[in-house]
């Protein structure tokens, strides 16, 4: 009777340690890093993927935000490595941050390369679904971290103190402030102007204090949030490349979580996608962003960039066809020089994928 007891017990201690160790996987608290504030495009998606995971889970999977690059304690080249250590669960990354490890990502920053095409939301779309978003998912997995959806900082627009640029000429001895990825620094140059890699972290600081000329950063996303008006007065509407953004997870948290809650993640970072992409489109495409945020209730206060950069005495500047073929031009010994770095084979693919959806 005894040794029965003692079983019994045994058998409930173990069976509780298993179900303590089911629960045990799950954290009380994952980590989501953003670079930019809370307020951008960037941020407000990553609350939204967060917000909608919470919903689905009535709070047991509890995804946090830390936004301003503050788990990174700033240099935002190094968080692929913290993902990918597991300091940072969640990550919603740009491309920009992570091509200095993994050179395929530079694929997006090849300069005008998307906006060279008819559609360039359309051209966007056709890389991310197509071959050549097949390549990049594989060699974002193969450098360690789980790829679990795309998202959109935006089509990364010229704001300057100094100006209109109409053309490369405008931009000589510039200085611009650039991530501290090499191939900014190559493109910069190539256009005539003094690049400066500064940190995100730092580089307000450097906009008032007039450090710098100017910098590039999505209008939607980043420069309207920002109120970039009171620094710069000139917008110089350009689309020379725009970042995804990727939604990745540390390979053992993902491992961690069951079957059933990796498909509800899945499902929530497709929805993630749709808003943000709609975000950073809204005011620029052909009106469905707009129709997207309405039908889902979210359509944010400013929804009229144009209107918004007027209203705040900015000049604008709207490159036609022929003004992007001029950049384009000057630029083809950057394409030509990191199209070597990033695979022959990515290129190609990402060009057959965007002439095929024209
Ligand atoms: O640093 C930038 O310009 C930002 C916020 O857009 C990125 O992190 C790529």
């Amino acid at each position: 009777m005894k040794h029965f007891f003692k079983t019994a017990l045994a058998v409930t201690a173990c069976l509780g340690l298993l179900a303590g160790t089911a629960n045990a996987a799950y954290k009380q608290e994952y980590k989501l890093s953003v670079v930019p504030s809370a307020t951008s495009g960037w941020g407000l998606s990553a609350t939204y993927f967060a917000d909608t995971v919470k919903a689905k889970t009535n709070g047991r999977i509890n995804i946090k935000v830390y936004p301003g690059a503050q788990l990174m304690a700033g240099k935002q080249t190094s968080e692929l490595l913290l993902v990918r250590n597991g300091a940072i669960d969640f990550s919603l990354a740009s491309t920009i941050n992570w091509s200095p490890q993994l050179k395929q990502l530079n694929l997006f920053s090849l300069p005008f390369f998307v906006a060279n095409n008819p559609d360039r939301y359309k051209a966007m779309d056709a890389i991310e679904a197509g071959n050549a978003g097949k390549m990049i998912i594989a060699a974002v997995e193969k450098a360690g971290v789980k790829f679990i959806g795309w998202a959109e900082n935006g089509f990364r627009e010229l704001t300057t103190s100094k100006g209109p640029i109409n053309k490369p000429a405008d931009m000589k001895g510039m200085k611009l402030r650039v991530v501290g990825t090499p191939i900014f620094i190559d493109i910069f140059s190539a256009l005539g102007a003094n690049p400066q890699a500064i940190n995100w972290a730092e580089a307000v600081t450097g906009f008032e204090q007039g450090i710098v000329d100017g910098q590039e950063n999505p209008t939607n996303g980043i420069n309207i949030p920002l109120q970039i008006w009171t620094w710069h007065k000139f917008h110089t509407d350009w689309h020379y490349m725009n970042d995804p953004l990727l939604l990745t997870v540390n390979q053992k948290v993902w491992k961690d979580f069951s079957a059933e809650d990796q498909a509800m993640l899945l499902a929530c970072a497709k929805d993630a996608e749709k808003y943000s992409k709609a975000l950073s489109r809204l005011g620029f495409d052909d009106g469905s962003a707009l129709e997207y945020l309405k039908s889902i209730n979210k359509v944010p206060a400013i929804n009229d960039p144009y209107g918004t950069m007027e209203s705040h005495k900015m000049n604008i500047v709207k490159f036609t066809d022929e003004q992007i073929k001029e950049f384009y031009a000057a630029t083809q010994v950057v394409r030509d020089k990191w199209t070597k770095e990033i695979g022959k084979d990515l290129v190609s693919a990402a060009e057959a994928d965007m002439k095929a959806a024209q």
